[in-house]
């Protein structure tokens, strides 16, 4: 048959289904239609004895399309496809590269026999979207692999590289390039050895409740609050006590079920929202990125030697620049330190580390960053100091390479001005630990070129981050956000509510730390040094609570000293709060002529989130983020907003933005003017569009 996405044809005794759907031949309609009527061919080809199952390009199939989920599904469902594969009575080979995950996995557990180029990977990632496999694979692997070793796969969302879905039984064998080639020699063997059709579906299942009830605990802690994993193991439970026809209506019963779910909805939408945060709307298409082959880092503080490792960590050589030869070594043995860390606690293969380590250097003289392409500036946050490095640097460097400054406040509209070249600064304001966070805000000045951004977005994605495009102003996205929603929480504790219970609050909303607990963690010293550089006091706040910076005068900045909000043993766990801190709260509410009185939780929870949405829809008005979705990448990968619940825009969404916008002038008459809803917000409610409608 020729179909434009599927086509049949034969090579020798072997008929050959390809499919050729790009990007990533996801089994959208059309191809699970494509696959049946080539099947129909292959089978009614007498002289086909065997069928490979192959994909063009960069990968067999990724999996279902994902686009097609919120939509009415349409036969052929992929479970006929994969059952009329198991069924079919030639042996069918599929011929695997790229990623095969989901349905693609799944379409491949439905052939008889597996074969993998050395680079191929395959696993289940459909709990990462909020659903189950919902096409077999809750039945097939277990009955392949084992209960115990299926659930890794399914739950722990496990990638398995070709060597290992061998060794596991996943695949039949490694072969070499061309792919097609290999898979049809496999095919012509299995004829030539007389060895038929092999459905797994015909086979039993090895494992117990055991594995189960271990794997529920397992996973309890790590997706709190979702629902998808639990299903899965649900599912799975069942391929111990059914037969496969029954297993198969009862894990397609619990994909519906799921994929019906907010869940389901705020994962899908964070898939392609991480997507389409890289890509910048007003960018030129004809945009040449900049080859970006080695990389300067300024300073050797926590930030600098995490971004170095970065660099190092992508196989990108990388200088770190140093104030002294001391201060250099010193810098390189604690980046030294950390990947023996890595090491001993089995992350990473001691020639793995010491190859990342072999891609640093070290140097104390500007001119020895004449060869980086890029440099990332990680100095103390002082703007005097920063622009004096950025001038340094303009005076070095050639005038191609771009400079980029890891400040987290200061405005890089006037860094930029440091050099005189501006053009080629801007902003990469990487998360703390940098090797380990995936955000990285990318902050465009107002002179910042199309070039340096087409250069650092394709390159933030090869160093494994998350790019969002933030425009300047106090604290970025992100950090603008973290502000008003600290400063709830700190309005709460001087209306009577104690850290205790605003943070258990924010914890049960799904965040892993309450606001006062994540401060105790980061320093409460970082954001009392930054109010006190930029003057943020009483006179811009008339509520501005002083809480925090009078622990910080008596040098009580969180673990680190053993007390902050909390009182803390051995550095670590939390023994109570600080008795301080509520006689604080209260001296403070008097002073301020604030009547204490019992709050909800329910009152700390709107509040808390509230106000950040309404903070990121004055983001969205200034055109600071270039969409709502953005936003939420920033706080999904930054800030750990529970991702069940899509991050603060697609929730504002959930609750509906009449009622949202309503309680918000309710809020301002109770609180004040802050309270105000954006304007963007009273727009859209009064036209009855969510904000995921801005959304392009
Ligand atoms: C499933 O299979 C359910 C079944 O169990 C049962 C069903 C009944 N659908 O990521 P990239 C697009 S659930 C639609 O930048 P990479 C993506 O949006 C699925 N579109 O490339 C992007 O579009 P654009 C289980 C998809 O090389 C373009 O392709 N499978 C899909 O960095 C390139 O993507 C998964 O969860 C899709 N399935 O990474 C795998 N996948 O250019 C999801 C990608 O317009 N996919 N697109 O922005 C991935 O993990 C990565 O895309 C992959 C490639 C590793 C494949």
């Amino acid at each position: 048959m020729t179909d434009s996405v599927v086509s049949y044809r034969r090579d020798g005794n072997v008929g050959v289904i390809t499919t050729n759907n790009p990007p990533v031949n996801a089994l959208s309609h059309a191809v699970r239609a494509g696959i049946l009527a080539a099947l129909d061919d292959a089978e009614a080809d007498g002289a086909a004895e065997a069928i490979v199952i192959a994909c063009e390009r960069r990968t067999f199939h990724a999996g279902a399309d994902i686009s097609e989920f919120g939509k009415p599904p349409q036969h052929p469902f992929l479970g006929e496809v994969i059952d009329r594969l198991e069924k079919c009575p030639k042996p069918v080979v599929a011929a695997l590269h790229g990623t095969a995950l989901g349905g693609g996995l799944e379409i491949a557990l439905g052939c008889h026999y597996r074969v993998a180029v050395p680079s191929a990977q395959v696993g289940l990632p459909e709990v990462s979207l909020g659903i189950i496999p919902g096409a077999g694979g809750t039945q097939r692997l277990p009955r392949l692999i084992g209960v115990a070793a299926a659930l890794d796969v399914i739950i722990g969302g496990k990638r398995l590289t070709a060597a290992a879905a061998c060794d596991l039984g996943v695949i039949d064998a490694v072969v070499d390039a061309p792919l097609t080639d290999a898979a049809i020699a496999y095919a012509t063997d299995l004829v030539a050895a007389g060895k038929g059709p092999r459905p797994i579906g015909a086979q039993t299942v090895s494992g117990n409740e055991a594995d189960i009830e271990e794997a529920r605990k397992r996973h309890a802690r790590r997706y709190r609050g979702f629902n998808a994993p639990f299903r899965a193991i649900d599912a799975v439970e069942a391929s111990l006590r059914t037969p496969l026809d029954k297993g198969l209506v009862l894990e397609r019963e619990l994909f519906e079920a799921c994929n019906a779910t907010v869940e389901a909805r705020a994962l899908q939408y964070a898939f392609f929202a991480q997507r389409q945060a890289a890509k910048i709307k007003d960018l030129p298409k004809e945009t040449e990125p900049r080859a970006v082959d080695h990389a300067g880092v300024i300073g050797g503080g926590t930030m600098g030697r995490g971004i170095a490792m970065v660099f190092a960590d992508a196989g990108l050589p990388v200088t770190l620049l140093e104030i002294s030869t001391e201060a250099r070594d010193a810098t390189l043995d604690a980046i030294a330190k950390s990947y023996d860390g890595m090491v001993s606690r089995g992350r990473l293969s001691r020639d793995v580390a010491d190859e990342r380590l072999s891609r640093i250097s070290g140097a104390t003289d500007y001119a020895d960053l004449a060869n980086a392409d890029l440099v990332v500036e990680a100095v103390f946050e002082e703007m005097d100091i920063k622009k004096d490095v950025i001038a340094k640097l303009d005076a070095t460097l050639g005038t191609d390479t771009l400079i980029a400054t890891n400040t987290s406040y200061l405005d890089v509209n006037a860094l930029a001005s440091a050099s005189t070249h501006p053009e080629r600064v801007l902003g990469m304001h990487f998360f703390s630990p940098a090797n380990v966070m995936k955000l990285l805000e990318v902050v465009r000045a107002d002179t910042t070129s199309h070039t340096a951004l087409a250069t650092v977005m394709p390159l933030a994605k090869k160093l494994g981050k998350i790019p969002v495009v933030s425009g300047v102003c106090h604290g970025f996205i992100g950090n603008r956000m973290l502000q008003v929603y600290q400063r709830e929480a700190n309005r709460l504790l001087q209306e009577g509510a104690t850290i205790t219970q605003i943070d258990k609050a924010i914890y049960d909303f799904g965040l892993p730390m309450g606001p006062f607990a994540v401060r105790d963690l980061a320093g409460i010293d970082v954001g009392w040094r930054m109010r006190k550089a930029f003057g943020i006091g009483r006179a811009q706040d008339a509520r501005y609570s002083a809480v925090p910076d009078l622990l910080c005068e008596r040098d009580q900045f969180g673990q680190k000293t053993g007390i902050g909000f909390y009182v803390y043993e051995d550095g670590r766990k939390a023994t109570g709060e600080n008795p301080l801190v509520a006689e604080l709260a209260a001296a403070e509410a008097k002073e301020l002529g604030i009547a204490q009185r019992n709050i909800d939780d329910g009152e700390v929870v709107e509040r808390c989130i509230y106000a950040m949405i309404n903070e990121g829809a004055n983001l969205l008005d200034e055109g600071i983020a270039q969409r709502p979705s953005d936003i939420d990448i920033v706080w999904l990968n930054g800030y750990g907003f529970p991702a069940y619940r899509g991050g603060p825009m697609f929730y504002a969404d959930t609750i509906g933005l009449d009622p949202l916008v309503k309680h918000l002038h309710g809020l301002a008459e109770a609180h004040g003017s802050e309270w105000t809803p954006a304007p963007l917000l009273a727009r859209l409610a009064s036209d009855d569009h969510p904000l995921t409608s801005l959304n392009r």
